[in-house]
């Protein structure tokens, strides 16, 4: 957010915004980094390693949730939206922190969850108190349908009470039953995150006053948790997302809060990114659209649902290349004109991206860098997750003991007792579970690998000893490291990798992701060998593999990479 998008007059006319070169880092904090030496990373650790960030050369931190939570979901369960988690530090230690990311000329943005909060947050603990509690509306309540008129906790309607047969996205129904009040409170994830009810104006003012004091602290943004979410229509017993997502006062609500939050503060530069399970791109339009003042870009989730196979999210399909050029390009195309787009293929909530789109064996360090030189390419504002910037991989743990998030372990537990095999549920697990990206970051070789002096909260991927931050760093031309900051510098200098237009060549390709991106007279040519064979070009492709004239290339993966084949996983950016 910044003067220029909230400008009436369109992106034709005003100057691009601030965010459009930058490069955003999101660090998961308890995996980051532990200064205290009780096995989950916190802020001293963060603040101890900003020097790695600054030379990757980011320009936004993002912090998944520090907030005080009963950690039900790590952080995403909120108990006190004011407070800094002990086990993560204090206020004291969040304001130096935000000094520090500021002094070395980097934003912080914080996680904004307000879909829902913790049960234990005390705006709960009151509404739940009694029906006629004055915060009872902050929440959403129903009575329990006559027996045989509602569904039932499997999600069968006409087979039990439950108000609709919505399921908790960590298995479960959506609703459970308070006894004390004797109705049914909704929550969309865990039954310790109770939703909020966005229609109740004391709420929002609420969320905004809160908002109001993080940006007044000095904090640089927000990225909010599914704020799609938020404006749900619990009338309809029906099942499927069309009731509980982008139900119709979303965007009234996003300019409300635009107006109650960042209108007012000209000449700070501001970013909103919106987390939005199920979004379109004509939704992501008008979300982005500068002119309505919503929203600066959204996490859209496409592009990583398309290995879902029908049953659920663990339910692996093989990956297949074509579709997803198809659906990165038709976002490219959707908000070329109006709109921006975040670019991203991993975080906390997804597999480690070198294990899912690429080879996290013999063509780690080639496949790692070709996905970030692909993504980075596209027009947008990437977002880089902690350890991919040195090619972590998945976790590979095959006990279901390994394992702590919740809703891993849901899923398991529940299909276990629906008589599902146990070593099939954990193949899927190795493949698809969050866990995967939330091993601690290994900075340093050896038994502790640099994370800290306890027992870290959750094991370390078994690889630690040679892929950690100093063996990355110090691996010269194979470091996946200096190839993100190549990339990330890339974009703070070149325009066009910032604003060109996209367009996609080859699309039926199997094998090869290749498009260029051109602003005025300056064109690049993005080639990418998807594939652990080498891979010949067709000249036809593009006008610059015929020319005799050897094209510079401004970045790639494998030394000396010229002519018209491409080695396995290698990347090549062409000036043309
Ligand atoms: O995630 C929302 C979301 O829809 C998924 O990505 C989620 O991780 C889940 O896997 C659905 O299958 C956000 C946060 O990023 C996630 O960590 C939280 O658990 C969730 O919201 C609830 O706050």
């Amino acid at each position: 957010m910044s003067d220029s998008t909230t400008n009436d007059t369109g992106p034709t006319t005003t100057p691009p915004a601030w965010w459009t070169t930058a490069t955003v880092y999101q660090i998961y904090p308890r995996s980051f980094a532990d200064s205290n030496g009780d096995g989950v990373g916190d802020l001293g650790g963060i603040r101890q390693r900003l020097g790695h960030l600054h030379d990757l050369g980011v320009d936004v931190i993002w912090l998944s949730p520090i907030y005080r939570s009963p950690q039900a979901d790590n952080g995403y369960d909120i108990s006190d939206y004011d407070d800094v988690d002990p086990l993560f530090g204090t206020l004291a230690e969040f304001d130096a922190l935000t000094d520090e990311v500021h002094a070395l000329g980097m934003k912080l943005v914080m996680d904004l969850v307000v879909n829902h909060t913790s049960d234990e947050h005390p705006w709960f603990v009151e509404a739940r108190s009694s029906r006629d509690a004055p915060k009872r509306d902050w929440y959403l309540w129903r009575d329990p349908l006559p027996t045989g008129q509602g569904a039932d906790a499997a999600g069968t309607p006409g087979a039990g009470s439950h108000p609709t047969a919505w399921r908790s996205a960590f298995s479960g129904p959506a609703w459970t039953l308070d006894e004390g009040t004797g109705q049914y409170y909704l929550h969309m994830f865990a039954s310790k995150q109770p939703d909020l009810n966005w229609e109740n104006p004391d709420l929002r003012r609420a969320v905004f006053d809160m908002m109001n004091r993080w940006l007044d602290r000095g904090v640089d943004g927000f990225r909010m948790d599914v704020i799609n979410h938020i404006a749900k229509e619990p009338t309809s017993l029906a099942p499927g997302a069309s009731h509980f997502v982008m139900g119709g006062q979303i965007h009234d609500h996003l300019r409300e809060m635009h107006r109650e939050v960042f209108a007012h503060r000209t000449g700070r530069e501001l970013i909103t990114v919106g987390e939005m399970p199920g979004v379109t791109v004509d939704d992501a339009k008008l979300f982005t659209a500068a002119d309505r003042h919503e929203l600066d870009m959204v996490f859209q989730f496409e592009h990583v649902g398309l290995d879902h196979g029908p049953a659920s999210k663990f339910d692996n399909l093989p990956f297949d290349l074509v579709a997803l050029k198809r659906s990165l390009s038709r976002w490219q195309e959707g908000l070329a004109d109006q709109g921006w787009n975040s670019l991203y293929l991993g975080n906390h909530d997804q597999p480690r991206s070198v294990s899912r789109f690429g080879d996290d064996g013999r063509y780690r360090f080639e496949s790692a860098t070709l996905l970030a030189t692909v993504l980075h390419l596209h027009r947008g504002t990437p977002y880089v997750y902690q350890g991919d910037e040195i090619g972590m991989t998945n976790a590979g743990f095959t006990s279901i003991e390994q394992y702590r998030d919740i809703e891993s372990i849901n899923w398991f537990d529940e299909s276990v007792a629906a008589g599902a095999d146990p070593e099939h549920l954990l193949e899927a697990l190795r493949f698809r579970s969050r866990d995967n990206a939330r091993t601690p970051v290994p900075w340093s070789g050896g038994a502790a690998a640099g994370f800290g002096t306890g027992t870290p909260w959750i094991e370390l991927v078994a690889n630690h000893d040679t892929v950690n931050v100093e063996a990355d760093r110090a691996a010269g031309e194979r470091s996946v490291f200096e190839h993100y900051r190549r990339l990330i510098a890339l974009r703070h200098e070149s325009p066009v990798v910032a604003l060109g237009s996209f367009e996609l060549l080859a699309p039926d390709d199997e094998r090869l992701y290749a498009f260029t991106r051109t602003l005025g007279d300056e064109q690049l040519l993005v080639l990418a060998n998807w594939s652990g064979e080498a891979y010949e070009l067709d000249p036809a492709l593009h006008p610059a593999l015929r020319r005799r004239s050897v094209p510079q290339v401004v970045i790639g993966n494998v030394p000396g990479g010229a002519g018209l084949t491409l080695a396995p996983w290698e990347v090549r950016v062409l000036r043309s």
